[in-house]
């Protein structure tokens, strides 16, 4: 069976057009029109871009749109603006002072909301509290925040005075936290006493202390008070939030730094396959301008919107979406601290109702979670105001997609399925949602300005079908600048396989209507006696069996075979992993994908290990599938425990 037969059959071709309601009222209203923007973007991407550029505040206009420095990308050369400026002041100016910019829904329920003048002020107090502390443009900030308006604001207020941000996700351990403050040499840090998480407080502050104890570059320590969790305040080096912001000498106003379109904004540091984490740098108005666009035509922005993205915003998807592409279009977003479903499996579809989120984004792990749950969930909310859906952050299972669909969307709002990375910026590859007709599971095309391919190893183009490396021939003005202390590691990651191309570290195919279908991370194909086969297509053929919530596959050694797949499978709340299960379950992956594609063996499993964001950590999977000891750096999964019994479970 050749390459092509095996991913033919993955074929998902169930087609869904956008309503005519939908379309007539979006910015971008038809595929033709789609299309028709796309060619222009790139048969003269500097023009599309500066045009867009326009929209934005300028304190002093570029000279040159695009330089290559020696692979080093270079967007808007000469021109100066400020972020924080474009997504506040901006609006405030142009009498928009009063509509509201963030939403902040608390873990107890507890709700705080802040219109565009009120955000510009709590931001301009804390830039004069930090520049009162000697912060000044280029050095670092750490933030290590729950989801509490202040982490926005901290942001902003880097932004605003032109220190350059890192946030790590509170959900990592102090020693991940130690690594990125000692990699960039931050000056300061901002952290809380604790945070809510279902019920629980979880303490940051000490994570802080631990990570800073041998630290030489640490000056000043400021926490949030969010719990009243006891924290132990280290004399001239740790600062109260309320006492700075509240001291008579800080005013409500400061001006925002005129910075440089290729002055650093903020660093996020990111896993690659090996080595430690890379601090992925991003730049003003290259970052700016491409979250701005992609906001407005993915979400399809629209004044009396309220959007609602899930993530966290210690990872790209919150820096990108919940933070700067939403308010540099002056839309209000939501915020909220706590987990789907706490205090009930409705506190998702709760929320909707309650603020009547417009568009919603979120992962394909939680649509799963919250489908497994049932739909009487859902069913008793009114989630009338929704109009467009989004996922993020891995493929989603046609029978995720249908779900999401039919019970949350009523079968009226379009689903974005947004492909992306840390490295991009924003969004790449997605449906305009006014325009492209989806199929479930693929991403559809690519965004204006995107230039796309799948290449084989020799660097010759895939055919349709014939899957591959996910590629970018052109760069973006999103794009990551370089790794933060490490440009070489830059050039050899992302350029050093294909000469002047991005790679994205994904393999894909486009099938033979230009849809883009990721695959997953290359780490995550599995040859099978040959044959080329994406887990996450394995997975989505597992959990579209009746009785299957959730599946990851992994490969495992095989003596002929050279590797096969094991599967790690949770069952559907009452079904019980009976060997009589486990045949039909591999009967049917059989059936719906062809015999190669078998799963060798299946766990039955009630939990699988996953990050904070939800991500499952098929490294972990792979070495208690293959039986290893040691299973490597579990300290980014919300819970470590799982790996014991997992373990312990395991499928000889
Ligand atoms: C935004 C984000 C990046 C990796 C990427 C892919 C996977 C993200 C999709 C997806 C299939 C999608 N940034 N990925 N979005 N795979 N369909 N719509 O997640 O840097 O954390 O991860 O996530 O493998 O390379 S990230």
């Amino acid at each position: 069976m050749s390459d092509d037969s095996i991913t033919s059959i993955l074929k998902e071709d169930r087609v869904f057009n956008p309503t005519a309601e939908f379309s007539s009222d979006a910015h971008v209203k038809s595929l033709k029109e789609y299309k028709k923007i796309y060619k222009k973007s790139i048969e003269h991407p500097e023009k599309f871009w500066a045009e867009k550029a326009k929209q934005l505040h300028w304190f002093k206009k570029w000279h040159t749109i695009l330089r290559n420095d020696h692979g080093f990308f270079k967007w808007f050369e000469g021109g100066e603006l400020n972020i924080s400026y474009n997504c506040l002041d901006r609006h405030v100016n142009a009498g928009k002072g009063n509509k509201l910019a963030l939403i902040w829904e608390a873990e107890d329920g507890e709700v705080k909301r802040y219109t565009y003048s009120e955000l510009l002020a709590e931001v301009c107090k804390f830039s004069n509290v930090l520049k009162g502390h000697g912060l000044k443009r280029g050095d670092r900030v750490c933030i290590y925040m729950p989801m509490v308006p202040e982490l926005a604001i901290a942001m902003l207020a880097c932004a605003r005075i032109g220190a350059i941000h890192s946030i790590v996700f509170g959900g990592f351990s102090s020693d991940s936290l130690k690594d990125r403050i000692d990699d960039c040499e931050a000056k300061l840090v901002i952290t809380a006493d604790g945070t809510f998480r279902a019920g629980k407080i979880i303490p940051l502050k000490v994570n802080v202390d631990l990570a800073i104890k041998k630290n030489k570059s640490v000056e000043k320590v400021v926490v949030v008070k969010r719990c009243k969790n006891k924290v132990t305040m280290k004399k001239k080096r740790d600062l109260w939030w309320h006492d700075e912001i509240s001291k008579d000498n800080i005013e409500d106003t400061c001006p925002a730094e005129s910075m440089h379109s290729e002055d650093s904004l903020f660093i996020l540091y990111t896993s690659g396959t090996t080595g430690k984490p890379k601090g992925v740098l991003h730049t003003q108005a290259g970052y700016l301008l491409y979250v701005y666009q992609t906001f407005k035509w993915v979400f399809d922005a629209k004044d009396n919107d309220v959007y609602w993205c899930t993530a966290d915003i210690g990872w790209i998807t919150g820096h990108s979406y919940i933070v700067y592409g939403p308010l540099a279009n002056s839309s209000t977003t939501l915020m909220f601290e706590g987990v789907p479903t706490y205090p009930s499996p409705d506190r998702f579809w709760k929320i909707v109702e309650k603020h009547k989120v417009s568009v919603f984004y979120t992962a394909p792990t939680a649509v799963r979670a919250l489908m497994r749950l049932g739909d009487e969930w859902p069913k008793k909310c009114n989630l009338k105001s929704l109009r467009l859906l989004g996922t993020v952050g891995e493929p989603i299972n046609p029978e995720a997609w249908i779900w999401y669909h039919k019970i949350i969307g009523k079968e009226k709002c379009p689903i974005v399925d947004t492909w992306w990375q840390t490295e991009t910026g924003g969004i790449m590859i997605t449906p305009l949602p006014g325009a492209t007709p989806t199929k479930p599971g693929s991403a559809t095309l690519p965004f204006p300005g995107i230039v796309p391919a799948i290449l084989k190893e020799d660097g010759s183009e895939a055919k349709a079908n014939e899957g591959g490396n996910l590629v970018i021939k052109k760069p973006w003005p999103g794009m990551l600048r370089t790794v933060w202390g490490d440009p070489q590691r830059y050039k050899e990651t992302y350029f050093g396989k294909y000469e002047h191309i991005y790679l994205a570290g994904d393999s894909a195919r486009y099938d033979r209507d230009g849809y883009f279908w990721v695959m997953g991370r290359n780490d995550d194909v599995i040859k099978v006696s040959g044959h080329r086969i994406g887990t996450a297509e394995v997975e989505s053929h597992l959990v579209s069996y009746k009785d299957v919530a959730e599946a990851a596959v992994v490969p495992i050694p095989h003596k002929i075979k050279g590797w096969s797949i094991y599967a790690f499978v949770t069952l559907k709340k009452g079904t019980k992993g009976t060997e009589k299960t486990r045949k039909n379950i591999v009967a049917h992956v059989a059936k719906e994908m062809g015999h190669i594609a078998k799963p060798e063996r299946i766990q039955f499993t009630d939990f699988l290990p996953k990050t904070r964001s939800g991500k499952i950590m098929r490294r972990i999977l792979k070495a208690i599938a293959e039986g290893k000891k040691d299973v490597g750096n579990t300290t980014t999964l919300a819970d470590p425990s799982v790996v014991p019994r997992l373990i312990k479970g395991r499928i000889k």
